[in-house]
């Protein structure tokens, strides 16, 4: 356009040495909107921190070194994408079962950061090496990188848009199968909803990008699955369901949930359109030999493939792991090993070696594994904020059967309310509060349930008796009422009566699938009550959201518009603002970098507003932002 526009160029005198004696051809109109809005958001970090992190100031990193180096994928590698995508779902079942090698799943994207850094990793931070994966990494059977808490965690703290991510992250890794996790009725929320929210959510989420959907319900009742794994019927992609593994099946003290149990809960899985099966062991309590004699009796019953899925909270997951491989286990999950063990997977590069020497052995590039893990070892001291402080393995996982992604999220609500000091405590009341309820399966939002129960117990000095003998003066959590209601569906066993009664009052209870009396949402009054919010004819995509989050929705949009593109910022910047002299390149658009220095700030007036002066591209400008402290 500029050169268009310019006199030299329109008289038709232009020549080869035009360009270099025309610099402001280079000069492109400055976003000045777009940019003052960086700064709002900028200062605002830099002088108040970033959501539930107390300010400080901006910890030094080093530089990210990184080459993808790696060579294109060799014509002769064929990836499960590429089966799926030319044989469809039963080719690539017949395809997995023929593998001699156990395949992997790389969570890194997803689990591992949900389950070590409170789900905070940022879009740019996958981008960055999600080419590079796809080269380095063909033979992997899928990617782990959305659904679960990332979905509202993206709009919540990290200002961008989850559909976002998946397309950008689709557009870098075309030949590789994406995996979601997916709450079954409760979709990447903490409810139910309705079930043409629940098909329409498949449907968009299959057109955008993923492949394989891992649909579980957080109480492994099937009703709460059937009509998700339906419209992944209606693509042609995968519908992995998920038996959520609780107890210990080689314990005959704890036989509610015994081997028989699963094999039946997986045949009927199988029988309502299961792809694959998923162990889902989410608190890391499944034991080597438990594995074995898990895997080797799915693996005898099913006619599909097993997808094993474990924490590594108590150090002992890849022991699990060799034991399920010897027992034939499919698929496993992994990750990178900068993003692995505690309460994340067990380690991709780890779990390799372990395996040397066993025609299982996965057939990866180890070399290229560990030069991917260099760039998420780079990356993960940005996250360290929101790490939940576990250093080692924790053995104590086995009785309170937490599971990883909700261990920081409790400790986080614990502080929230005082409880900080008193973690054993919750910890132990949450294995109590699970005795309590029937022992039953916890996994969100079930899991919720319970921790929210821990909290209210440990935060009233209260006993169990002190429940069951006073428990009509007590207002319970709101989870816990709507969990005896029967909202989120009903317990293996039923619910406890009598504890049903102490926490329901007079509520009344459910005991069909709540989606089944749920009202359809209608499409078209939720999207023209959505247009004159968000100022625009929504999308399907917004339109879901909306539905899903109404207020998190909205509140990102407002977010949004106040503060611009903030996703284009890099990480330390975005979490913890700049130093004084710092200088930050962030590129708007393709090409379009702003240079951005902060010179000073002042002390905050009489009412606390503080101005700071930046220079952007070298020209001075200053802005002011209220200091909360
Ligand atoms: C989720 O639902 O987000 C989980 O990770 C459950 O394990
Ligand atoms: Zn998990």
């Amino acid at each position: 356009l500029n050169v268009i526009d310019n006199p030299t160029f329109q008289a038709g005198e232009a020549n080869t040495r035009f360009i270099d004696k025309t610099p402001e051809l280079f000069k492109f109109p400055q976003d000045t909107q777009q940019e003052d809005k960086m700064l709002k958001y900028i200062g605002n970090v830099t002088v108040n921190g970033f959501a539930d992190v107390a300010q400080h100031s901006k910890k030094y990193y080093p530089d990210v070194e990184f080459a993808d180096n790696f060579k294109p994928i060799d014509k002769q590698i064929v990836t499960a994408k590429d089966v799926l995508d030319r044989k469809g779902v039963k080719g690539l079942q017949n395809w997995l079962l023929a593998q001699k090698q156990v395949l992997l799943t790389d969570t890194t994207m997803r689990d591992a950061h949900q389950s070590l850094f409170a789900t905070r990793m940022r879009t740019k931070d996958m981008l960055a090496v999600a080419e590079a994966s796809q080269k380095a990494l063909p033979q992997l059977f899928s990617y782990e990188m959305w659904g679960g808490a990332t979905f509202d965690v993206a709009y919540r703290f990290l200002n961008e848009n989850p559909w976002d991510r998946l397309k950008k992250l689709r557009e870098a890794m075309p030949r590789t199968l994406f995996q979601m996790l997916f709450r079954g009725s409760n979709a990447v929320g903490y409810q139910n909803y309705p079930d043409n929210v629940i098909r329409e959510f498949i449907l968009e989420s299959a057109k955008s990008g993923i492949d394989v959907f891992r649909i579980f319900d957080s109480l492994n009742w099937i009703p709460q699955m059937e009509k998700s794994i339906q419209a992944v019927k209606e693509t042609d992609k995968i519908a992995e369901a998920t038996i959520c593994y609780t107890g210990d099946i080689m314990d005959p003290n704890r036989q509610k949930y015994d081997l028989k149990y699963y094999r039946q809960l997986a045949l009927d899985l199988q029988s309502t359109g299961a792809d694959i099966i998923a162990i889902k062991d989410m608190a890391g309590v499944l034991k080597p030999e438990g594995a074995y004699e898990l895997v080797s009796t799915l693996k005898d019953a099913l006619d599909i493939p097993v997808h094993l899925h474990t924490h590594d909270t108590t150090g002992n997951g890849i022991f699990t792991y060799a034991r399920a491989v010897e027992a034939g286990v499919d698929v496993v999950d992994v990750a990178a090993s900068a993003f692995s063990g505690t309460t994340s997977q067990p380690s991709m590069s780890s779990l390799y070696y372990a395996l040397a020497h066993n025609e299982r052995q996965p057939q990866v590039d180890i070399k290229n594994v560990e030069a991917i893990n260099r760039y998420w070892q780079a990356i993960r001291p940005y996250y360290q904020d929101f790490s939940n402080g576990m250093t080692g393995p924790q053995t104590d996982i086995y009785q309170t059967q937490m599971p990883g992604g909700q261990y920081s999220n409790l400790q986080q609500q614990a502080k929230a309310v005082g409880l900080g000091d008193r973690w054993e405590e919750v910890k132990d009341m949450y294995a109590t509060v699970n005795d309590m309820f029937g022992d039953i399966i916890k996994v969100t939002p079930s899991s919720k349930v319970v921790g929210d129960m821990a909290l209210f117990m440990t935060e009233n000095n209260l006993t169990p008796e002190d429940v069951y003998d006073h428990g009509e003066k007590y207002d319970f959590p709101e989870s816990v009422i709507n969990f005896f209601a029967g909202n989120i569906g009903q317990p293996v066993g039923g619910f406890p009566k009598k504890l049903q009664k102490i926490i329901l009052k007079d509520h009344p209870a459910l005991t069909v699938r709540p989606g089944s009396l749920a009202k359809p949402a209608d499409f078209e009054a939720v999207k023209a009550e959505l247009a004159p919010k968000i100022g625009h004819e929504p999308n399907v995509q917004e339109t879901l959201s909306y539905i899903l989050y109404p207020k998190v929705f909205l509140d990102y949009q407002a977010e949004h518009k106040q503060y611009g593109h903030v996703s284009l910022l890099d990480t330390p910047t975005f979490f913890q603002g700049m130093r004084l002299g710092e200088t930050v390149n962030i590129e708007l658009a393709k090409g379009k970098i702003m240079i951005l220095k902060l010179n000073q700030i002042s002390d905050p007036d009489v009412d606390g507003i503080r101005t700071l002066y930046f220079s952007i591209n070298g020209q001075n400008q200053e802005i002011t932002i209220k200091d909360n402290a």
